[in-house]
């Protein structure tokens, strides 16, 4: 079997650091490389984080590259405390002062355009943060994403419901404008985790217990890094009762990763030509799916609405199984 070449771009949390070791213990993929942008901590925590979860799974053969630092416009300051400071629960005492010897000296970006272009058609990019780093890619090589085998994405939502502002989503909220460039002008197949996606096929409190008490190291670093982040809590867990989706747990990015994995893993999706809200007050970063084709594009991407939730556990199970 000829596995799947896979780019993950990240802003690595906890939930991505999971949905890369999701990809590490997939036997059908192969990551050629893991791209790093801001998001759920400054870009150089995100590169650090990188190492870390790969260095855990002894993967350190897998190149990393430092991508974009903040948004295409103005300035992010939303950096999450979700995740904790650092991204992954603020726990890790051991920093490494080596770090920056152990990130490729090439440009995320030049990165992607020259991986993609030296495997036209065979790489599949799975997005899990911010999309500038995309949206830079695409405006530097327009065919970036014609060369793209396909790209999943975690972010946006379907239903207007917001994370972080009344309607958007952190990961594209972070970035309205490149969200926006990267829904117009990705022609790839494009397959979309959203929010209300992860939110409405959460698994249960229970499942996270039995997942982070395995016997194996890559448990053992997600049980260490979730165990002080409040979303993640004990405490939490009792009174969190989110307002639309109602209590459980729920690893963001691993729906998007899970997907690249095994298509068989979305039992119902929703496809139609979407577009990013750049200027409303309330809805800067929203993302709207277009279900009557009202813009008359003619790219249309998949929305994923059903998730095969004991599939994707069984997934998320073997990926702390590692290394
Ligand atoms: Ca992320």
């Amino acid at each position: 079997m000829t596995k799947k070449l896979v780019i993950i771009d990240t802003d690595c949390g906890i939930d991505d650091a999971q949905a890369i070791m999701m990809a590490l213990a997939a036997s059908n993929l192969e990551v050629l490389a893991v791209t790093c942008v801001f998001g759920n901590a400054a870009v150089e925590n995100v590169c650090q984080n990188v190492l870390r979860v790969l260095s855990v799974c002894e993967r350190q053969e897998i190149p990393v590259f430092q991508g974009s630092a903040g948004p295409l416009v103005g300035f992010s300051n939303l950096f999450s405390d979700h995740f904790g400071g650092d991204g992954l629960g603020d726990v890790i005492k051991d920093q490494d002062p080596q770090w920056k010897e152990k990130i490729q000296p090439e440009h995320a970006v030049n990165a992607l355009i020259r991986l993609v272009s030296e495997h036209e058609k065979q790489v599949s990019l799975v997005a899990l943060g911010p999309l500038t780093n995309l949206a830079l890619a695409v405006k530097l090589d327009p065919r970036f994403s014609q060369k793209l085998r396909d790209l999943f994405i975690m972010g946006g939502n379907m239903e207007g419901k917001g994370n972080v502002t009344l309607c958007a989503e952190f990961n594209f909220v972070s970035d309205p404008e490149s969200a926006y460039v990267v829904l117009e002008e990705f022609l790839c197949p494009t397959y979309l985790a959203t929010w209300e996606y992860s939110c409405r096929n959460a698994l249960t409190w229970e499942f996270f217990e039995e997942l982070i008490n395995q016997d194996a190291p890559a448990a053992r670093f997600m049980k260490m890094i979730t165990s002080k982040c409040w979303a993640y809590s004990k405490e939490t867990m009792k009174i969190k009762r989110d307002v639309y989706f109602g209590p459980g747990f729920v690893s963001y990015d691993a729906y998007a990763m899970a997907a690249c994995i095994d298509s068989s893993v979305v039992l119902e999706s929703i496809e139609c030509p979407v577009r990013v809200e750049v200027q409303g007050s309330m809805t800067r970063g929203m993302l709207v799916l277009d279900r009557t084709n009202s813009l008359n594009k003619s790219h249309t991407v998949r929305v994923m609405v059903k998730c095969d939730v004991a599939k994707f556990g069984g997934l998320l199970m073997e990926s702390l199984r590692q290394p």
